[in-house]
């Protein structure tokens, strides 16, 4: 009821009478009273006019299941079927694949205000203190062969790159596979883990974790990670941008389910990628060369020139030249 009422109010620009609120959503005038003081008392601020009825002047940035539901309805996405919403996690990414476990359908989505594990690659850590993230994980059952989950990290990244674009005007890149980057540091990181048998997925979660309105980052990570705020010296409501990422995610996912491969998507990625004819190292376990990236082929692989020859690189590490201090 509450996130109906909200999104109500949101669409409003005018004051919304009580009464075409009842009549709506067919509840008493005592509720709908009683679901404005709370909204209220959570930092929404409504005006509220005897005679005329209410109107929503302005949103606080916090989460919640309401705030989140009215916002993806407001920007017109009805891909989550599902809302887990959670003030601290360990990691939205582990808990996904717990839901998953038990049962959650399709289209749920995981967010937390905080993490207190947050997962990377390889046994890494994403930093992701307390109200100033968007920490997001996606639960998805495509029939899809296991090999071609990795692709959905892709997918991930062009529809943060665009969501990102849109709320922020900030042109950011994608650096393959996994990272959103500006002026050379990460903004966002997404981390793609599936559980499959040998021709068939289980589930596959999808993560995705943004720095929105931090101010300041731990010292080991300070020279790599920006973002939102310190890039452009505003804040932002972390519900817009999630809104505005699961509404690109739709419409690329939908292109994606038609030919299960990134052959309808490449060109998109090839314009937004950062690694694009620049300088990268490949690094293989104790092994790395240097070469020439290119463009992504329809499996997702990295195409990178050595030596005069195309090379296909799979997943992996992917240093490019002037962002994260490689020189
Ligand atoms: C990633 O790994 O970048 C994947 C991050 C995925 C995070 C999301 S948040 C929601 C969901 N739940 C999770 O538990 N995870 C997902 P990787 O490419 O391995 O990069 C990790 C490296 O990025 C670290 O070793 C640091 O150097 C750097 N790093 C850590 N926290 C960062 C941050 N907040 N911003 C930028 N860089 C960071």
């Amino acid at each position: 009821m509450k996130s109906e009422i909200l999104s109500l109010l949101k669409n409003t620009s005018d004051y919304l009478s009580g009464q075409k609120i009842c009549d709506t959503l067919g509840v008493s005038r005592t509720a709908v009273w009683k679901i404005i003081k709370q909204l209220k008392e959570e930092g929404y601020v409504i005006d509220s006019v005897n005679n005329k009825g209410y109107r929503l002047l302005s949103c606080p940035d916090i989460l919640s299941k309401e705030e989140i539901f009215s916002s993806l309805e407001l920007a017109g996405t009805s891909f989550v079927r599902k809302i887990i919403y959670l003030n601290e996690v360990d990691s939205t990414n582990t808990r996904a694949k717990l839901e998953a476990e038990n049962g959650a359908c399709d289209g749920t989505l995981i967010v937390a205000d905080e993490q207190t594990k947050g997962k990377g690659r390889r046994g890494r850590s994403f930093s992701s203190p307390k109200g100033v993230g968007i920490f997001m994980t996606l639960i998805l059952k495509p029939e899809i062969l296991p090999q071609k989950a990795s692709m959905l990290t892709l997918i991930a990244g062009l529809a943060v790159c665009n969501g990102i674009r849109q709320v922020t005007d900030l042109d950011v890149k994608i650096k393959w596979p996994n990272d959103i980057v500006y002026n050379g540091k990460k903004i966002c990181g997404i981390l793609t883990e599936m559980s499959a048998e040998m021709d068939y997925v289980n589930h596959i979660v999808v993560g995705i974790g943004i720095n929105v309105n931090h101010s300041d980052f731990p010292e080991e990570i300070k020279d790599v990670a920006t973002s939102l705020y310190l890039e452009t010296g505003r804040t932002f409501r972390r519900s817009d941008l999630i809104s505005a990422v699961i509404k690109e995610w739709e419409s690329y996912y939908e292109i994606f389910l038609k030919t299960k491969d990134l052959s309808l998507l490449k060109e998109d990625y090839n314009s937004r990628m950062i690694n694009t004819n620049k300088k990268v190292l490949v690094i293989r376990g104790d092994d790395s060369y240097e070469a020439v990236a290119r463009t992504i082929d329809a499996d997702g692989e990295l195409l990178v020139e050595k030596d005069g020859a195309l090379v296909k690189v799979m997943s992996g590490e992917v240093s490019v030249r002037g962002v994260y201090g490689y020189v």
